[in-house]
Formats: structure tokens, C-alpha cells, sequence
């Protein structure tokens, strides 16, 4: 039976995707080019270097790697101001209840993010006492679809992968939580997230049962 759930940050818990949005596309925009929401899309899921440097080749730049650094701390001080402005309105729907329920149940529950300000996000929107551990971009040297995070998760909670369910917004994400060996549930469109065991819209759709 199931004994973990493993939440993703952006686009599961918040959609702190605006607030990427914002920032890649002010950095874009400095840069001569435009960057649109369809490529933001693109970018859930991946690692700040890694989309920044997707973004570069949308935008035929090229930059050493010494200024690709500059330029993501850059972002992500943009990045940071805004989350930092976060409140606990911003918690999507279900969520709250969805991980009350867990705990209620002593389902043990834990953040997988590829985030590296996981944990301002959490403390910002009160969620930090709701989850037993968080494994975020700063603890993993792999990203999605590498299956390290969750299975980092796993281990610290001392849980087989077998009984932990993965919820998860991105392609990459879904990818990785079944080469954990996981049960993976979508957050979004079943034509997006082929891979996964079930797909819902939203975590306001998830009760206990369903999962056993
Ligand atoms: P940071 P998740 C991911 O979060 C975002 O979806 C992705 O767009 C972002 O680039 C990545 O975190 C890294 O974020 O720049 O804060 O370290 O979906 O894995 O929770
Ligand atoms: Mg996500």
C-alpha cells in the first residue's frame, strides 16, 4: 500500500511558472529577443542553467559558461524578489486539504523539486510543517527526468519506491518518477502527460482512496 507522497513545487503546489515568465523574459528582452509563454512551457521542470541556456539558443546567443552564470543569478535575483512577496493565497487549489488528509492518514509526505529557493517558497505560502522532508535542487546533483530526486525522497523517509506516489506538472517529472519506480499522477492534460498512471487537473481532484 501506498506510505509516501512525493509533491513537485512549480505547477503542483504553486505556479510560481508566472513569476519564471516574468524573469526570463525581462532577461530576454535585455538581451534583443523576446521569449514567449510557449517557451516558458518548455522550461517547467528543468534546472535554471539548463533553461538558460535553451533560452540562449532561442535566442541564437552564445555566452561562456563564466557569463551563462552571471546571467542566471541575475534572473534569479529578479526571480527572488517576487517570490519572496509570495502568501499563502497562492497555495493552489486542494492542496492544503489533499496534504492534511496524508498526514491524517500518516501517509509521510515530501517536496521533489528541482528549485534551488524551494525553501523560501514553502516557508512564504506556511506550507514547510506539512512535509516530513524536502529534497530540492540544491541536495541533487541529477534533474529530472534523472530519477534522483524522488528517489532521495524515498531513502529519507526510509520507504520503498514502490509504495510512494509521485505528483508531478512536467513530461521530464512524470519520466522520472517512473524510472523510480514510482506510481506517478499528472497534474494537467492526459495529451501532455502520457506517461503517467492517471492524470487529474488539479490536486483539488485527489482523495486518499483513489490512491490505494
Ligand atoms: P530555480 P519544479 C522547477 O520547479 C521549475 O519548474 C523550473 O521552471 C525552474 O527552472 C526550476 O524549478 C529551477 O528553479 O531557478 O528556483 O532553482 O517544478 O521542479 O518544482
Ligand atoms: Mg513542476
Amino acid at each position: 500500500s501506498i506510505a509516501a507522497c512525493i509533491f513537485d513545487l512549480d505547477g503542483v503546489i504553486v505556479d510560481t511558472a508566472v513569476y519564471h515568465y516574468q524573469a526570463w523574459k525581462r532577461l530576454a528582452n535585455e538581451l534583443g529577443f523576446d521569449f514567449t509563454e510557449t517557451q516558458n512551457e518548455r522550461l517547467k521542470g528543468i534546472s535554471r542553467v539548463r533553461s538558460l541556456q535553451l533560452m540562449l539558443e532561442w535566442g541564437g546567443i552564445q555566452k561562456t559558461p563564466e557569463e551563462q552564470q552571471v546571467l542566471a543569478t541575475r534572473k534569479n535575483d529578479w526571480y527572488v524578489n517576487m517570490i519572496n512577496r509570495m502568501t499563502p493565497q497562492e497555495i493552489l487549489p486542494g492542496v492544503l486539504p489533499f496534504l492534511q488528509q496524508c498526514r491524517a492518514a500518516g501517509i509521510k509526505t515530501a517536496l521533489g523539486s528541482a528549485s534551488k529557493n524551494a525553501h523560501t517558497i514553502l516557508e512564504r505560502t506556511g506550507l514547510l510543517p506539512l512535509f516530513d522532508v524536502v529534497v530540492d535542487g540544491n541536495a541533487v546533483t541529477a534533474s529530472k527526468p534523472d530519477p534522483e530526486v524522488f528517489l532521495r525522497c524515498a531513502a529519507l523517509l526510509g520507504i520503498t519506491p514502490d509504495r510512494c506516489v509521485v505528483f508531478e506538472d512536467a513530461v521530464a517529472g512524470i519520466e522520472a518518477a517512473k524510472a523510480a519506480g514510482m506510481k506517478a499522477i499528472g497534474i494537467g492534460e492526459s495529451t501532455v502527460l502520457t506517461g503517467a498512471d492517471e492524470v487529474v487537473a488539479g490536486l483539488y481532484e485527489m482523495n486518499l482512496e483513489q490512491l490505494s
